[in-house]
């Protein structure tokens, strides 16, 4: 029986990619409390008062602001917990994730 021989057709990536990272977005409302987001944000992405109360703010002007970039399931799982703080306190306190480009 003649030998069977196996070519690989595909060249082995020399490199190995980073994974994506993803967004958690903080989302404007009218109902919670600045001084609210501003705890949230100092507990769930360990940011001092000062960056926490920028980052507050600029979603209050603006409507949206990026809080930080994670692998996707840490993201994703920041954002749960920290709407689920609001939630927990009755506020429609909303944050999202989305992949960087
Ligand atoms: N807009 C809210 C207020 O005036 C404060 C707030 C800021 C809420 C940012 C959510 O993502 C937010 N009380």
């Amino acid at each position: 029986m003649p030998e069977t021989i196996t070519v690989p057709r595909t060249k082995p990536k020399l490199e190995t990619e980073r994974p994506r990272l993803h967004k958690v977005i903080l989302v404007n409302d009218d109902y919670t409390p600045r001084e609210f987001v501003v705890t949230v944000l100092k507990g769930e992405f360990h940011m001092s008062e000062d960056q926490a109360h920028r980052v507050m703010i600029t979603a209050h002007r603006r409507g949206v602001c990026v809080v930080a970039v994670f692998t996707r399931d840490v993201a994703e799982t920041k954002a749960t917990r920290a709407t689920d703080a609001g939630k927990a306190k009755g506020y429609p306190l909303q944050f999202t994730t989305e992949p960087e480009e």
